[in-house]
């Protein structure tokens, strides 16, 4: 198992609806990112800046990389995209970050 963390970013003003729609995620969202071998995600926010800040347990032979071939996931883009800075396919911009602490 290993643990990834990256950022996006949230537009102004939307930080509750932002909330809004992940407290109702969709069923088959969940299912899709289980089924992909994710575990433990969660996302914070830095309301100062709008930094989104995720951090996400992904299981060995984990097939995350395949998730934006999946309706479901191209559809949540799609929706959340009024909301976040997104790329042209309407995924998030995302950032990778470099671990440089653990102590478990
Ligand atoms: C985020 C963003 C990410 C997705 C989570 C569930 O707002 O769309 O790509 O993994 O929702």
């Amino acid at each position: 198992m290993e643990e990834v963390a990256f950022t996006m970013k949230l537009k102004p003003g939307v930080e509750a609806e932002y909330k809004r729609r992940h407290d109702e995620i969709w069923p088959d969202l969940s299912a899709a990112l289980a089924e992909a071998g994710i575990r433990d995600y969660s996302i914070y926010l830095d309301r100062a800046s709008g930094t989104l800040f995720g951090v996400q347990k992904r299981l060995d032979g984990h097939t995350a990389d395949r998730l934006p071939e999946l309706p479901v996931m191209q559809r949540w883009w799609a929706y959340m995209a009024d909301l976040m800075e997104v790329n042209a396919d309407n995924s998030p911009v995302v950032t990778n970050l470099e671990p440089v602490f653990h102590v478990a």
